[in-house]
Parts: structure tokens; sequence; C-alpha cells
């Protein structure tokens, strides 16, 4: 099998979470010039903004970096062409199926990786030509599945023969060392990031993060059809009571998930913002730079010190 180290051109294997509204070219180009791979995250904007997005990434880094297509975006379609034309050389895709796009991407020669949360899914994707599959554990932020990442890692690896990249409660050598140990190749940061200098979200989201406890954390939407992960707060309260017979209409839901995460991420407003975050927000502690944050994962990683 396939190294994604090799496949992706990388130092680390490590990549970042394609987070809506977040992952700018900022938070991109600083992950992949601190070894890992960047992403921009295409979840809320339309195709002309994702496109200068990627062009301001590739200005700020020389490295390899992705495109995170989120799929249940209205405009997945035309930013599924937009980055075969700007040349995009790796993608990752969220929140959908991304079967009927495959062909396009795999005839342009890019790099496919789905995100998936079960088995099933995991299988299906890697026969119909995933080069490596992100499986993501219910501990992530935002939009879930329900399996654990303990769980759901050495089942997926089992089933499929493309590289597996571990996401979902990771934020620390320890995190990517038992990643390694249950067969993945690779791991994917999100929440980590969040505490980031240069994650481009307002400092109220990431003290938020910073002092969240392990059980901080709540799933709104568990019976809409669409789990995410959320910081506690009066807004995920509201959400709950809103949706707590199922009868919401998707457009609301819409204006309730995306709207009040710009909310949060922009405006800094902590009560009714929607504030994504996995459950490593109880793993992290302070704010570095990104590459202090890859760096010391490496560092004190007893897989890559020949221990484990
Ligand atoms: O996509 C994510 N995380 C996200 S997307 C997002 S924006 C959003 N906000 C509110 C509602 C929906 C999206 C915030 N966080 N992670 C990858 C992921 N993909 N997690 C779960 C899935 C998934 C779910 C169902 C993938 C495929 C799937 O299949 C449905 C189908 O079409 O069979």
């Amino acid at each position: 099998m396939k190294d994604i180290r090799e496949l992706l051109g990388i130092e680390y294997p490590i990549i970042q979470g394609g987070m809506a509204n977040i992952a700018t070219h900022v938070l991109a180009s600083a992950v992949s010039n601190a070894g890992g791979l960047g992403l921009v995250g295409a979840g809320g904007w339309d195709v002309d903004r994702v496109r200068d997005e990627i062009r301001k990434t590739q200005a700020l880094t020389s490295k390899p970096f992705g495109v995170n297509i989120m799929l249940m975006s209205p405009h997945a379609e035309a930013i599924s062409d937009m980055v075969i034309e700007e040349g995009v050389k790796v993608i990752t895709t969220g929140a959908g199926n991304p079967g009927i796009y495959m062909e396009k991407w795999k005839k342009a020669g890019i790099i496919v990786i789905p995100v998936v949360p079960s088995v099933a899914f995991a299988k299906r994707l890697a026969r119909g030509g995933a080069d490596a599959l992100v499986v993501e554990g219910t501990e992530a932020g935002g939009h879930i599945g329900q399996i654990t990442t303990f769980t759901l890692i050495p089942q997926v690896c089992d089933a499929v023969n493309v590289p597996v990249i571990a996401a979902g409660g990771i934020a620390d050598s320890r995190g990517l060392d038992a990643a390694f140990v249950l067969g993945a190749q690779g791991v994917q940061l999100g929440t980590v990031l969040l505490a980031s200098d240069e994650c481009p979200i307002h400092e109220n989201y990431k003290m938020k993060v910073i002092k969240a406890k392990d059980t901080d954390t709540v799933v709104t939407g568990r019976n809409t059809g669409a789990p995410v992960r959320v910081i506690k707060n009066k807004m995920s309260r509201k959400y709950l009571e809103m949706t707590k017979y199922g009868d919401i209409g998707l457009e609301e839901l819409e204006e309730l998930t995306l709207g009040s995460l710009r909310k949060a991420v922009f405006e800094g407003d902590m009560d009714n913002g929607s504030i994504m975050a996995g459950q490593s927000a109880g793993l992290v502690k302070k704010i570095r730079s990104v590459k202090d944050i890859l760096d010391d994962i490496f560092k004190n990683s007893r897989v890559y010190r020949g221990e484990l």
C-alpha cells in the first residue's frame, strides 16, 4: 500500500480538517508550510470565494495543499469543476457521497480522499477509486457519524486496501500513536488547530475551545439527519429544543447551523453562535502556532521514535 506522505508529498502524515468558514488560505498555508497537508474548506462559500482562497493559498505556500468540498453545499457541483480548472492536486470531501464526481476528478489526476463515518461507506468509496480515506469518528467536531474512532479505524483498516487517515478525538502525540497502532497511516486534525495563532476565528471561539472540559460538547440534530457536534451554549440548548420532534424545515436548519457558525466564527457570539468543536477540546489547553502544534506531535510520538 502506498505511503500517504509519498502520495501527498508531505513531511508529516497530518492533514487539516476542512472546517467550513474557518479553513481559509491563512490556515491552509500555515499547515502546509509546517509540513502537513493544509486544506481550503469550501463549505459555506460560493465558487468565486473558493477560487480566490485557492489562489491566495498558492501565493503563500509552495508546498502541497488541497480543498475540502462539503457536499451538502449548494455550490458543491460548481466547485467540483472549478477545482479541476485551478489545478488543485488533492480533494477531500465531507457530508455526503462524492461518487458522482469521482470519475472526472480521477481523470484530471486529482488525489481524492473522501471523509467517511462508517465501514460500509468506506468500502463503497475504496471500490469507487478513492486514493485514501479519512475515517472520522463521532468524537470529531461539526457534522459527524455515530461510531467512535477507536472502534471504527481498525474495522475500516480490515475492510479496505487504501491508506486510512484517522480523524476524531486526536489532538496530540498520544492520539497519533493510538491511531497508528489501530492501523491508520495518518491523522486529520481540526479542533486542536482551532486553538492556533493562524486560525482566523474570533478570540472568544479560541477561548471556548481552550476552556472546554471533556463533557462540554453536545451533538445537535441527531434526529434531523444532520448531527453536528458543538460546544454547549444557549444556541445548542435552543437547537435541541427546536428539533426535539424533528419537525423543522431544511432551510431553517441551514440557517441554524451554518448561519450560526458564522456568528461564532466572525462575531465571537458565544451565546447565539454554533461553536463547532470535537471532544478533544478537553485536551487543548493553549493557543500555539500551527508549527508548534505539528512539531510537538512528532517530537513526542512514540511511533516516530521507534518505541511502538
Ligand atoms: O463533513 C464533515 N464535517 C462537517 S461538514 C460541516 S458544515 C455542515 N453543517 C451542518 C450540517 C451539515 C454540514 C461541519 N462539519 N465531516 C465529514 C463527515 N462526513 N462526517 C460525516 C460525513 C458523512 C455523512 C454522511 C459522509 C457521508 C454521508 O453519507 C450520506 C450519503 O450520501 O450516503
